[in-house]
């Protein structure tokens, strides 16, 4: 299978890469671990390593070395279409090559294949209460697919560890391939009297998705694409990412360690600001008849921060300029619909809350990102359920995700488990 066979080809390169680094540099230090960092989410220590993506503070995110306006014209796109084919990054991530467009069509093809569900997944999904989170339901749907694991079954049966990382990628695609119709079935099932609409095989894996909600606009089939192309990954340390390794480094399988990601991603400081941050912008509107003037944002971001809460969409653990995801949505907003109310709230924002922020004295970074503008570009093509918009997130990051898990299983990477220490300890050491 193509992409089993280009893995198997460049895994002895990166195996003796890995191998010697560690054989020969095995006790260099890399970096040092202060007390903020332990007491503060340890945050900037660097001991992760993913080669699938990374995070320039000062630059954003690069996909296998690559930034998105260049993958924005590398990446094979969907027949008629500017927007990349989601088949197209999964190679990419998963191979580090760009693909030409029949090996993005290739994995597009593997994935419809692979894309029925079994029917105890709905079940599982209908048998939530009714005001169960979106992202439960696709927590435990995913979880729910745990018996089909390749990698489970085959480990029972006594795997060689040289196998891991095949029958991990055998679960990754068969996993990824059931996403769209899955978050479909969750937008269905909560937001359209549970009306299912078929998967259009002609269709690729990210137009499919708008598709099977109903959304036949060419537009909004475009919006998907980027959409998935942007949340892919995000290097290895944020939470969802993090807690996918986390949990697949005791071999547990990627329909586990993803459920644990898609967990992580929940929460409101990470994957649920979009849901948060579009709440935000209308609650701007509701206060505003018209387009607020910027003196009268300012004010509102203010009573924001003075409740006490944080200002959804803006700030980052690592960036430290506009996320150029930001931007990419924004370059769409400008393109699709400049004249639309919350497009144009948005754009006040961005001119407006860096600089409030910047005031507060303790943000490291003031600008917007990949989250301050996904809602409102959903909200425009009638997507209006905002408790969803993580489960679009989620469905994309499952892309990166399975890649490192796929990586990480060929690289042997280990167990994680990082030392702990007491308060009584730390105050030891800096007394010495
Ligand atoms: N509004 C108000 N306060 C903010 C802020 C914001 N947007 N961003 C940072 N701060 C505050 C922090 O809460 C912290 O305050 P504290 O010292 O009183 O606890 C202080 O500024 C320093 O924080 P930081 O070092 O700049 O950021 P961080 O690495 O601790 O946190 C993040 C990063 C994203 C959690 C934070 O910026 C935030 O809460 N942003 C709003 C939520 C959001 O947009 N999250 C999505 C991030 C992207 C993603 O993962 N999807």
């Amino acid at each position: 299978m193509l992409l089993k066979d280009k893995i198997s080809e460049k895994l002895p390169d990166w195996q003796s890469r890995v191998s010697k680094l560690v054989r020969e540099h095995g006790d260099k230090v890399v970096d040092q671990i202060t007390v903020k960092q332990v007491y503060g989410g340890m945050r900037g220590a660097k001991v992760l390593v993913t080669d699938i993506s990374y995070v320039d503070p000062n630059e954003g995110i690069r996909y296998r070395g690559h930034t998105i306006p260049e993958l924005m014209k590398l990446l094979p796109k969907a027949d008629g279409s500017e927007y990349p084919l989601a088949g197209g990054l999964y190679y990419l991530l998963l191979t580090g090559d760009v693909p030409n467009h029949e090996q993005a069509q290739e994995v597009e093809s593997i994935w419809k294949s692979r894309s029925n569900i079994p029917p105890h997944v709905y079940e599982t999904i209908k048998a939530m209460p009714s005001d169960a989170h979106p992202m439960t339901l696709f927590s435990a749907a995913i979880l729910s697919l745990q018996n089909n694991s390749v990698f489970a079954r085959q480990y029972q049966e006594g795997m060689q560890r040289t196998e891991y990382w095949a029958a991990t990628l055998e679960d990754s695609l068969n996993l990824t391939a059931k996403l769209p119709a899955i978050a479909a079935y969750i937008y269905n099932l909560k937001y359209n009297n549970g009306n299912y609409i078929a998967p259009d095989f002609d269709l690729d894996w990210s137009a499919n998705f708008a598709k099977m909600i109903g959304k036949d606009d060419p537009e909004y089939m475009d919006l998907s694409r980027l959409y998935f192309f942007l949340h892919a990954d995000h290097e290895s340390g944020n939470v969802s990412a993090h807690a996918t390794h986390l949990v697949g480094s005791s071999l547990s399988d990627v329909y586990y360690a993803c459920a644990a990601g898609i967990n992580g991603l929940a929460g409101p400081l990470h994957g649920l600001a979009n849901q948060e941050c579009l709440r935000w912008l209308l609650d701007v509107q509701d206060s505003f008849d018209v387009l607020p003037t910027k003196a009268e944002l300012e004010e509102f971001a203010w009573d924001t921060l003075n409740k006490g809460m944080v200002i959804p969409g803006y700030g980052h653990a690592v960036l430290r300029l506009p996320d150029p995801r930001f931007t990419a949505q924004y370059e769409f907003g400008k393109k699709h619909m400049p004249d639309d109310e919350l497009f144009r709230l948005v754009q006040l924002v961005n001119e407006v809350v860096p600089s409030v922020l910047q005031q507060l004295g303790k943000v490291k970074n003031p600008w917007p990102n990949v989250d301050a503008i996904s809602g409102t570009l959903q909200y425009h093509y009638g997507v209006r359920e905002q408790d969803f918009y993580t489960v679009l997130f989620g469905v994309s990051r499952i892309l990166g995700v399975t890649s490192n898990a796929v990586w990480a299983r060929a690289l042997g990477q280990p167990i994680e488990r990082p030392k702990s220490l007491t308060t009584k300890m730390l105050e030891e050491i800096v007394k010495n």
